[in-house]
């Protein structure tokens, strides 16, 4: 189908990129009634995609597609002032389509990056266009395929005029959300709008501001992966559960607190059976992770930040090893299977249950506390009640115990850690022992469980008084003169102490 010339100025919005994400979204703006103009690099994508989606595919909403095979004409259907999305590929190609699209753009327009950019790229864009009398927002978008048709969590950060132009589509888009309870809101049919509901976006703050909490979405979405891999290795490597049986338990615990997403689809992926062998659908699927780099992003801004993450961190590591297959199969025949424990520790279901809630509310007070720190760092106004509101719905990590989260920043919107609010540590104190007695079992029995131990020990360190770091300052007074501090002394006040010279130059040797 070759492309016509669309009328000048006549579309709402336009959308650049039409992968899988660009697609999705664009066909979402149209459903709620917005003329869409599209443009993709290679046209031959423009072509089919408007040809698989003929005008009658939006029947009355008075939303459609209309598309240009030249940059210049795409730019030229919009109506001013233009609102102009990206969803391509993160980095050099986000820059590639900024700088071509510039010189065509006139003062008061607004580009959206809905891709997954490095905040701090956004931070440059936005500089950059702001300099030349253009808008920019950079807008984290969760949910992927599915989110982007039918409704998607959105992360906008910009200058507040940005936001004020794009903000009637993006709550239009936006998956929805019950306001009481936040359980999420359908439409009568997939693409039918949402009637009432709150929308899963919100303006998060200036320049990078969304862009970072999608970052750390993305990340917390690692971790929760992770501690649900965990969980379903604990149920096969030590309680003995085939995987239809896992299936089943993950279908059971979707019914409680942990009723999520991922614990919804993990019930799925684990029932489902592989048709060319008959065999459980993961036992045919090669255990080695890949990953797209914004955990790693997480993990390199917590340690920046010097935010303790390690739950992030360890679902990032994870990753890599298990990315070295290879070199894990030669590493089991050479070191071989671990030796008897001496004791076993009883783990039940609701045990294993109890150590994946414990970890993943670990993994979330993680994430928000990196959010708060960056949060300082950059001079954002991060309003996290709202932040996990737009969690509940559209998005990946989208969870029923999102709204315990909301309820308590609305207890105290200045809350340090989770943990440190009413209800998950009422939560953490009952299922406690759980928790101890699979990691214990875990490490007697040689079951590798980073995420549950790191979140366990993440949790023993925040809530100890004391720490060997004592010793730790000691050590390096020693070697090195970096002095220490006096618990009986004021802080911020340094002592060192004259050690013994003749033990030194071995030490630093
Ligand atoms: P991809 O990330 O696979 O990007 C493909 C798109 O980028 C195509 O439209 C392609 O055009 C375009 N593109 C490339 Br590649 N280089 C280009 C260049 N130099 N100039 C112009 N266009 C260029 O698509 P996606 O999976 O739809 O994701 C889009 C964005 O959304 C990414 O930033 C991604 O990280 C983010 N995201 C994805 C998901 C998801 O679930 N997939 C979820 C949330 C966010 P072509 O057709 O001409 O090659």
């Amino acid at each position: 189908m070759a492309l016509t010339h669309p009328a000048a100025a006549s579309a709402d919005v336009g959308l650049i990129g039409l992968a899988v994400m660009g697609q999705n979204l664009a066909l979402n703006m149209a459903d709620h009634g917005h003329q869409v103009a599209v443009y993709n690099c290679t046209t031959a994508v423009t072509e089919k995609f408007l040809a698989d989606n003929p005008p009658a595919v939006f029947g009355t909403t008075g939303g459609g597609l209309v598309a240009a095979a030249e940059l210049k004409d795409f730019v030229a259907s919009i109506k001013r002032p233009r609102r102009i999305v990206i969803l391509v590929k993160a980095g050099g190609p986000t820059d590639a389509v900024i700088d071509g699209l510039t010189p065509l753009l006139e003062k008061g327009d607004v580009i959206v990056d809905g891709g997954n950019a490095l905040f701090t790229d956004t931070i440059r864009r936005e500089k950059a266009l702001n300099e030349r009398g253009l808008l920019f927002v950079g807008s984290g978008v969760s949910g992927g395929e599915e989110g982007a048709r039918f409704g998607p969590s959105l992360m906008p950060g910009g200058k507040p005029e940005a936001w004020a132009l794009l903000e009637p589509i993006w709550k239009d888009i936006a998956a929805k959300v019950d306001a009481t309870t936040g359980k999420p809101l359908m439409g009568a049919r997939p693409g039918q709008p949402v009637k009432g509901g709150v929308p899963c976006t919100t303006y998060i703050g200036t320049d990078g501001a969304g862009h970072y909490v999608k970052m750390v979405h993305n990340g917390i979405e690692y971790a929760d992966m992770e501690v649900i891999a965990e969980a379903y290795q604990v149920l096969q490597s030590v309680l003995h559960l085939s995987t239809a049986d896992c299936a089943k338990v993950f279908a059971e615990w979707n019914t409680g607190d942990l009723d999520s997403f991922l614990i919804e689809i993990t019930a799925d992926v684990l029932g489902h059976v592989d048709p060319a062998t008959g065999k459980p659908f993961v036992e045919i699927v090669l255990d080695a992770a890949g990953q797209k780099g914004t955990g790693k992003w997480t993990s390199t801004s917590a340690l920046d930040l010097g935010v303790p993450s390690p739950t992030i961190a360890e679902a990032v590591f994870q990753r890599y090893l298990s990315a070295k297959k290879e070199e894990r199969v030669a590493a089991s025949k050479l070191i071989g299977q671990p030796r008897a424990p001496a004791f076993k520790v009883p783990v039940t279901v609701t045990a294993v249950r109890d150590a994946l809630y414990c970890s993943k509310i670990a993994a979330y007070a993680q994430g928000f506390q990196l959010m708060a720190a960056a949060a300082k760092e950059n001079h954002w106004k991060l309003d996290f009640g709202a932040i996990a509101q737009i969690f509940r719905g559209g998005c990946i990590i989208r969870a029923r115990f999102l709204q315990k989260i909301t309820e308590a920043y609305a207890r105290d919107p200045n809350l340090a850690n989770l943990f440190l609010d009413p209800y998950f540590a009422k939560t953490i104190e009952a299922a406690e022992g759980n928790w101890r007695s699979v990691v214990a079992a875990c490490a007697l029995e040689g079951v590798p469980a980073p995420a549950f131990s790191s979140a366990l020990s993440y949790y023993d360190g925040y809530r100890s008084a004391t720490l060997p770091a004592n010793l730790i300052q000691g050590l390096r007074d020693y070697f090195g003169a970096h002095t220490f501090e006096r618990v009986d002394a004021p802080r911020g006040k340094f002592f060192h102490v004259d050690w013994p010279d003749a033990k030194r130059p071995q030490l630093d040797a």
